[in-house]
């Protein structure tokens, strides 16, 4: 059977470490794609170059027109700018905005059946408006975030605990701002969930606020450390389990920004909530039980993503028209 094709649009920090990561996977065949002309060839070359030593098979090429993507089976789209130390999310959004409506428009003309991700941010609004820019079904077009956000969680916690991070599970809902909504109910080691490790004395209630904290403001800790960018070797590992779940069939239940079309009492946004990706792309929206304090946390969530959905709208008025 012929391998998968991945198309990788943007070739920068996510895009490389994204194209390394599906190599070493053997997810399939890796195309780069980027404006600047070079860097996607110049990284695909590199990494084609790492094969032999790594073993794996894969073609990797870098291409900057879009035919290069052309019958891809899962575009990853990370185009577009990071931010700074000082910014946030929402700086990024009119810059972000036309890149998304360029590689909508290549998506829509040459990979018009591929299970699309967007990792640009500002997340929730860029997937909306790729999906709208793209015109692809909307099972089909997904964000990542709540699959870093909660590896991030689930890392502070297995630090924390001195256990495994294979046994630790954790959840992330909402839009992937810093009223992102880490669901501690949902969340502990092996399936003890972490209020009872509180009562058991693993963990105090004040040590779990502060690891909450730190999720929430997880992506500029490291736009503080780095200062020249913003991570990518975490969300570059997130969209790849995204794209494995996919392109297996594994059915694998993930938080990512979905399109809701009531789901929740939210309609036509995307929205961070539990996913069954499948080879049918998003498969099923899990709707979970949320307590009033949950809830409000959510409702606090979608009106940040509403509002940079209505700032979208305002400077592309005809968005998928
Ligand atoms: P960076 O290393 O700057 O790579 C972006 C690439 O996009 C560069 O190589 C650009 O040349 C390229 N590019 C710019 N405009 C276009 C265009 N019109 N068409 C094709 N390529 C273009 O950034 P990065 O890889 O570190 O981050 C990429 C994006 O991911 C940024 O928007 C980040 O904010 C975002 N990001 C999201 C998360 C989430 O969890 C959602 C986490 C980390 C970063």
């Amino acid at each position: 059977m012929a391998r998968a094709k991945i198309a990788l649009i943007g070739a920068g920090q996510i895009g490389g470490t994204l194209a390394l990561l599906a190599g070493l996977k053997e997810l399939g065949d890796v195309v780069l794609f980027d404006v600047a002309e070079g860097i996607p060839q110049g990284k695909s070359l590199d990494i084609a170059e790492a094969s032999p030593v790594l073993g794996f098979d894969a073609a990797l090429s870098g291409a900057n027109g879009y035919e290069g993507i052309a019958g891809a089976d899962v575009v990853i789209v990370t185009a577009g700018v990071p931010r700074k130390p000082g910014m946030s999310r929402s700086d990024l959004l009119g810059i972000n905005l036309k890149v998304m409506e360029q590689v909508g428009a290549g998506i829509r003309q040459h990979a018009p059946d591929a299970f699309v991700i967007c990792v640009t941010n500002p997340l929730d609004a860029m997937v909306w408006a790729l999906q709208k820019a793209s015109g692809l079904p909307t099972h089909k077009v997904v964000g990542m975030a709540g699959v870093l956000d909660s590896a991030r969680f689930r890392y502070f916690l297995a630090d924390e605990f001195d256990v495994s991070v294979e046994d630790v599970t954790a959840f992330v809902l909402g839009g992937h701002g810093d009223d992102m909504v880490p669901l501690v109910r949902y969340s502990g080691v092996a399936g003890i969930p972490l209020p009872d490790l509180v009562k058991m004395g693993w963990t105090s209630q004040e040590k779990v606020d502060a690891i909450v904290d730190r999720t929430r403001k997880g992506g500029g800790e490291i736009v503080n450390l780095l200062k020249t960018g913003s991570a990518f070797y975490a969300p570059a590992a997130s969209a790849i389990e995204m794209a494995t779940s996919y392109l297996r069939d594994k059915k694998r239940l993930l938080p990512c920004a979905a399109y809701l079309t009531g789901q929740y009492g939210i309609d036509d946004l995307y929205l961070g909530v539990p996913v069954i990706i499948g080879a049918n792309g998003v498969e099923r929206v899990v709707e979970i039980e949320l307590d009033a304090n949950e809830r409000a946390m959510l409702d606090k969530s979608v009106a940040s993503v509403k509002e940079l959905v209505g700032e979208c709208q305002k400077i592309a008025p005809g968005l998928g028209a």
